[in-house]
């Protein structure tokens, strides 16, 4: 059955957190464990790597353009982004998992989104020595957009409103886990590994051009300057809202009616969620779970 055809599935009810050799996950990301650590890497796979709601589709949309855009257009303008890359730990019942659509995938480079923690990689990227993009965003905006995903996806958790929800972020329990433990130790593993470029939202939101240039010496990829144009505008996020192959709206677990999956794109839309005092102790918080780290946001551009 074809992914899509999940729209037409009446789903079973919201899935519930549990640990998973310390990380909280739902069934849907470990269902499919064994076939995923197993996974066989290819030496040019390039690798997604996000916590959740930090920029995954945006960095996916943009690595498929680059590499396959002008040579296949039709690829973009007929396949949905999570066909197009595939996400690897992903398991629900009537869909290809993130391994199967990985495993028929005959292009070279093939684009794998996951949202793993850097301890649940796969050792075949790291023997292949495959190159990763991370991309990591603010915690701020990071828990909001998280929020209405979970509101609006039903392979989410229920999120519960708001504050509760805050709270839950802060105490590590969502699904993969802990912000702070995956942007620390992605960080971390960055700095013995050459393959791993680090990149951040803020950084995409405030200068495409500069970290697509960026993406491609990283890649030794070279755009002619009509191509990098074009990538440019095509990854905006009014192009990107308007298409329904990087929207997800052809995807049947989520119901946008409630929230859409691409919301805002915004760096600095926290300051419309959190009060004050929220705030306040958000602050005070991060500076404890930070203080071990050199790794340094903007919640504003
Ligand atoms: S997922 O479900 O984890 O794969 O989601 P992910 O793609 O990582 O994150 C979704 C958020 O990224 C925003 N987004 C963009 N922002 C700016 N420009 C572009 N082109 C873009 N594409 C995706 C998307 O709107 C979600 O953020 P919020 O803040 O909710 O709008």
């Amino acid at each position: 059955m074809g992914v899509r055809a999940i729209a037409q599935m009446e789903l079973p009810p919201r899935p519930e957190l549990f640990d998973f050799h310390g990380v909280s996950m739902v069934h849907y990301f470990t269902d499919n464990w064994d076939n995923v650590q197993n996974f066989q890497a290819r030496p040019d796979d390039i690798l997604i790597a996000t916590y959740p709601k930090a920029g995954t589709t945006w960095v996916s949309h943009m690595l498929d353009l680059m590499y396959f855009g002008k040579s296949s257009p039709e690829r973009a303008a007929s396949v949905p982004i999570y066909e197009r890359v595939p996400f690897l730990e992903f398991c629900v019942q009537g869909m290809p998992t993130g391994v199967e659509l990985a495993d028929k995938t005959t292009l070279s480079p093939r684009l794998i989104k996951t949202h793993f923690p850097v301890q649940f990689v796969p050792k075949s990227f790291w023997e292949q020595n495959c190159r990763i993009i991370y991309v990591a965003r603010n915690a701020k905006d990071n828990v909001v957009s998280y929020f209405h995903f979970d509101r609006m996806n039903k392979v989410e958790p229920e999120p519960g409103d708001w504050p509760s929800f805050l709270q839950r972020f802060q105490e590590g329990k969502m699904v993969f886990g802990s912000w702070y433990d995956h942007v620390k130790g992605w960080w971390e593993k960055k700095k013995s590994n050459p393959k791993i470029l680090y990149l951040f939202y803020e950084d995409l939101a405030e200068d495409m051009g500069c970290e697509l240039d960026r993406v491609c010496n990283f890649l030794g990829v070279s755009l002619n300057e009509e191509d990098r144009s074009w990538v440019k505008q095509a990854v905006g996020f009014d192009a990107m809202k308007n298409n329904s192959m990087a929207n997800y709206s052809t995807i049947g677990v989520m119901d946008f009616k409630i929230s859409p999956f691409m919301r805002k794109g915004k760096v600095g839309d926290w300051k419309n969620h959190f009060t004050v005092s929220q705030n306040e102790e958000f602050d005070e918080q991060y500076k404890l779970k930070m203080a071990d780290t050199s790794l340094c946001f903007r919640t504003e551009i």
